[in-house]
Formats: C-alpha cells, sequence, structure tokens
C-alpha cells in the first residue's frame, strides 16, 4: 500500500525488489478487497479459511504514522524481534513487541525483524507475514486473535506465504529474503571469548590452559581490548605486541582466529601520537553519515573520545572499509570478522552537539522505543546516509554493514566459507551473517530465555545463532556455567563470551555512563 501522489521511503532491500515475472496459475489462496469498511481479505481455497483479515480495524495511512491490523485463524504466533520473549508462543493478550541489553521486560534490542509465522490449526497448515519497512515501529498482539503493526514511515508493504506445514512457510520466507550463509566446518565448533583478557599473554594463557585439557575448542577471538585505544584496524603494541603472530600460532593447533570491529570510527590519534590512518583516509575520502545537512560529519562518542560513523550504505564507504580490512590483515591476519555495535551505537544521544527540534527526531507519535526517544543510544534522525534519512535507514544500519563486511570477507578468502557475526541484524542478514543475542546476563533466566530467541532467529533465516554461554553481564556459578556449556554445546553459534574483569552485574558497560556501577573490587 502506497501513497499514489508522494514518493515515500522504500527500503532498497538487496532482493526484495518490485516484482516482476509471469503471475503464478493454480493459487492456494483468494484475494478480495472490501470496501466500506475496507479491508483487505486472504482466504485459503482448500478450506475457506479466511487467514488474513484487516477489516477488524481501519487502515491509518498519514505522513507518520501508518496503521493495520490483521485478524488471524489461530493465537498460534511466533517471531518479529528483536527483544527477549520469555515463551517461544506469543501471549495475545495486548501485548506489544518494540523494536539495550536484553533484561527481560520487552525492549526492543539490537535488530529489527518484522516477520511472524502462525499455525493456523491442527492439520499444520500455517502462514508468514512479513512486512518490509524499516521504520521505528510497535507489533501489538490482541486476543481476537489479531496483530497490529503501528509504524512512522515508508509504506506497507506486506508478504504473505502460505505452507502445508510451518517448516514449509519459513523455507518461502527465507528463499524469499536470502539463503542462509552456508558456515564454515569450523565455524560449528566451540569458540572462546571474552571482554578484557588485558594482554596477549593472557589470551595464550588460557589457549595452552584449554589445549591442555583437550578441549573440544576451535576458535579463540580477541575482543576491542587488542585494539590501540579501542579503534578499529590498530592493535595495542605493547600489550599485544605479538598479535602479527597469532593466527600463525592458532593454526599451529588446527584453530582459528576471529577479531571484533566496531561501527564507529575515533578521530584522534592513537596514543603513541601518530595519526589514526584509517580514520584519516575514510575522512578524505567522505564516508561518514553527516547531520542534517548532508555533508558535514555527525560526531558523536563512543570509546574514550570522538567518533563518527561510517554510511555503509555509500558504495564510496564500502571500498574505503574492504581496503582497510586488508591493510590490517596484511599486518595481523585473522580468519573472520565479529561485528559490534552497529544499530548503530553511539554514547551521547543523537550527536555531540544534540539534535534539532523537528518532526523527524520528535515525530508527532513515538513508538514505545528505549527512553521513548527515537535517538536515544543512537544518533539524530535527520541525520543522512546515502540510502536515505536516519528516520528511514537506521534499522538497516547493521544490515549494511554486513553487506559491507562481507564484501571484505570475499577479498580476504576467495573461494572459501569463513566468519561473519553482526549483533544488528535485519530480514536478509542471514544471507552473509551470525548473530549471537547480545549482552545476556549470568542467570538462569538468560539460559531461559535464550532458547526461545535462537528459535526466533531460525524463523528470521539467521540459524547461525548463539547466546553468550555462561552469560556476558555478572559473576557466573559453576552450576549454572556448567549447564550453559551443556546446553550451549546445541546452539548453532557456540561461544563462551564474558565481559570486563571488572565490570558489574545488571548494566551496560563504564562507558554507558550512570546506570553502570563500578566494580568495588580492584580492577
Ligand atoms: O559496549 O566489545 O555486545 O559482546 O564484548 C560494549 C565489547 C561493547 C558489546 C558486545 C559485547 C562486547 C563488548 N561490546
Amino acid at each position: 500500500i502506497t501513497d499514489p501522489k508522494t514518493q515515500r521511503f522504500e527500503v532498497p532491500h538487496e532482493h526484495v525488489g518490485p516484482f516482476s515475472g509471469p503471475a503464478a496459475s493454480d493459487l492456494k489462496y483468494k484475494v478480495d478487497i472490501q470496501q466500506n469498511p475496507f479491508g483487505i481479505k486472504v482466504t485459503r481455497v482448500s478450506n475457506g479459511k479466511v487467514l488474513f483479515d484487516t477489516a477488524i480495524g481501519p487502515l491509518l495511512y498519514a505522513e507518520q504514522f501508518l496503521q493495520l491490523s490483521i485478524k488471524l485463524p489461530s493465537a498460534n504466533i511466533y517471531g518479529v524481534g528483536e527483544h527477549v520473549h520469555k515463551r517461544y508462543q506469543h501471549d495475545v493478550n495486548w501485548k506489544t513487541c518494540r523494536d539495550t541489553a536484553p533484561s527481560g521486560n520487552m525492549d526492543n534490542l539490537y535488530g529489527v525483524q518484522t516477520f511472524f509465522l502462525c499455525l493456523e490449526d491442527n492439520t499444520g497448515a500455517s502462514l508468514g507475514v512479513f512486512l518490509m519497512n524499516s521504520n521505528a515501529m510497535e507489533f501489538a498482539l490482541q486476543p481476537a486473535p489479531a496483530v497490529t503493526y503501528r509504524t512512522i514511515g515508508g509504506i506497507l508493504d506486506f508478504y504473505i506465504f502460505l505452507g502445508d506445514t510451518p517448516e514449509q512457510v519459513v523455507q518461502e520466507y527465507v528463499k524469499f529474503i536470502g539463503l542462509p550463509a552456508l558456515p564454515s566446518y569450523w565455524s560449528l565448533g566451540f569458540q572462546l571469548s571474552r571482554y578484557d583478557y588485558g594482554s596477549l599473554d593472557e589470551v595464550k594463557a588460557v589457549v595452552e590452559r584449554n589445549r591442555a585439557i583437550g578441549l573440544p575448542y576451535d576458535v579463540q577471538y580477541t575482543d576491542i581490548d587488542y585494539m590501540d585505544g579501542r579503534k578499529d584496524f590498530t592493535y595495542d603494541k605493547v600489550k599485544f605486541k605479538d598479535l602479527p603472530s597469532f593466527r600463525a600460532y592458532m593454526h599451529n593447533y588446527g584453530q582459528k582466529y576471529i577479531i571484533i570491529l566496531d561501527a564507529p570510527i575515533g578521530t584522534e590519534a592513537l596514543s603513541d601520537g601518530s595519526p589514526y590512518e584509517a580514520y584519516e583516509r575514510g575522512q578524505s575520502k567522505n564516508v561518514w553519515v553527516n547531520e542534517s545537512d548532508g555533508v558535514t560529519p555527525l560526531v558523536g562518542e563512543v570509546w574514550p573520545g570522538r567518533t563518527v560513523f561510517p554510511d555503509f550504505t555509500n558504495p564510496a564507504c564500502t571500498d574505503w572499509w574492504v581496503e582497510e580490512c586488508q591493510i590490517f590483515y596484511n599486518q595481523v591476519p585473522y580468519d573472520g570478522i565479529w561485528i559490534d555495535m552497529n544499530e548503530v551505537a553511539s554514547f551521547v544521544p543523537g550527536s555531540s552537539n544534540g539534535c534539532k527540534q523537528n518532526d523527524l527526531n520528535f515525530p508527532p507519535f513515538t513508538p514505545h522505543v528505549v527512553d521513548r526517544l527515537l535517538f536515544s543510544k543512537t544518533l539524530c534522525m535527520d541525520a543522512v546516509q546515502k540510502w536515505g534519512r536516519q528516520y528511514d535507514v537506521h534499522s538497516l544500519f547493521g544490515y549494511s554493514m554486513t553487506l559491507s563486511t562481507q564484501r571484505a570477507i570475499e577479498r580476504l578468502f576467495p573461494g572459501k566459507r569463513s566468519f561473519l557475526l553482526s549483533r544488528s541484524t535485519f530480514a536478509g542478514s542471514g544471507k552473509y551473517a551470525g548473530h549471537w543475542l547480545g549482552d545476556n546476563a549470568a542467570t538462569w533466566d538468560h539460559l531461559k530465555w535464550a532458547i526461545p530467541g535462537m528459535l526466533e532467529f531460525g524463523l528470521f533465516g539467521i540459524p547461525y545463532v548463539g547466546a553468550d554461554i555462561c552469560g556476558f553481564f555478572e559473576d557466573v556459578t559453576e552450576e549454572l556455567c556448567r549447564r550453559w556449556m551443556q546446553v550451549g554445546a546445541f546452539y548453532p553459534f557456540s561461544r563462551n563470551h564474558n565481559t570486563e574483569k571488572c565490570a558489574v552485574s545488571g548494566g551496560p558497560p563504564p562507558e554507558l555512563g550512570t546506570r553502570f556501577r563500578r566494580s568495588p573490587r580492584s580492577c
């Protein structure tokens, strides 16, 4: 459903474009449009069951508010994210889903997935519904049973999939948005990581300890502490002095090495005062997200200091990024890339200069997002990227970074399967990347909640998924960690990862500000 008079934003998706080709024949469904009240009705031909009926509520279509409700044949509804869902099957009793660290309170998390699956009856007949829309939105479940999509931009671009089984529906959806990447064999093995090992000597001590006990263990990571001042494409020449030979050291034992890269790019010099060349080169090529004037790079704050944000929707930016991945690889070889902070995250709301008072930053209706502020922890909504305004493209940041990083992977490992893991996702991310469920905590609840989380990412076409085994925040007990290692062996992406030694419970890391408490322990 588009506006015939005005051009509105449409997601520039890699696969899904205007339909062309012959219409299908021998349809399993029929579509009726009714007037007064307006409604679209989709009926399954074989049993006459109405599967999708929008006459349950009015269609609202304003500049910054679009709403459509759909009556469904059953309350067996699964999917839509990314949130912590305590159960796989949704509760239809007036619950909302919204697009921070997973806490169990239904906050919107790292990615946006608008697909849901509905089991029609006990024969297995099922349908799937996908809304191709990247604007801030709410999704409400009602006892009718019905669902409401409420979005503040773009168009209502709905796709409906019918199947004889739930699996068939998911297969159709995943074919449509891009079949998942075939993981490299080694990336199905157990992986070990932590934020803040302190030094490469410490990493090696961990590796040696686990080799010595014969732990089946294929992959070792280094997190942002390998970097110089947490800047991408640099490494700490003191604490991680031997990083250039670390991959060879892993390979000698048949193991692999993965690095993290953050989306934000620092703007300041390196710790020894030398220029931060990756930033300088990007700056000279104008590859950053700009402020509303379209020419001034938007400045935020992430790790100590000012940062800019690569506009991965700009082909020149992708070229710069691929080149930087190659230059760094030539110094510090690695086997795969983990991309983080690509929601995109910033520690100041909007920008270092705040955000202007306008209808993009403060729309007439703000969905129930974290802090009830669209630019909380991210960029101003009037910031400009090649694909459009942040207001429209915000939820595509991780997706576009995935596409750009895939290009680097193809260049570094031609003809080989490698490894790409992304925190933020959109429909289609699974074609190139896996996903982990983010900064969970070492509690029994999180162990349990990860199961619906992983099943959902299967529906979303990202089957290579896992949760941080033993929990990211908080100290884990031996009992919980043992149990988590046991269930984690069945995660498609099976990685034990945890936060800084000095971090304490519950909240975001210290860089995220006042909500975080420093450990009283000496760090
Ligand atoms: O604000 O790179 O979710 O896995 O260890 C913290 C440090 C940034 C967040 C990721 C987490 C990672 C951490 N990162």
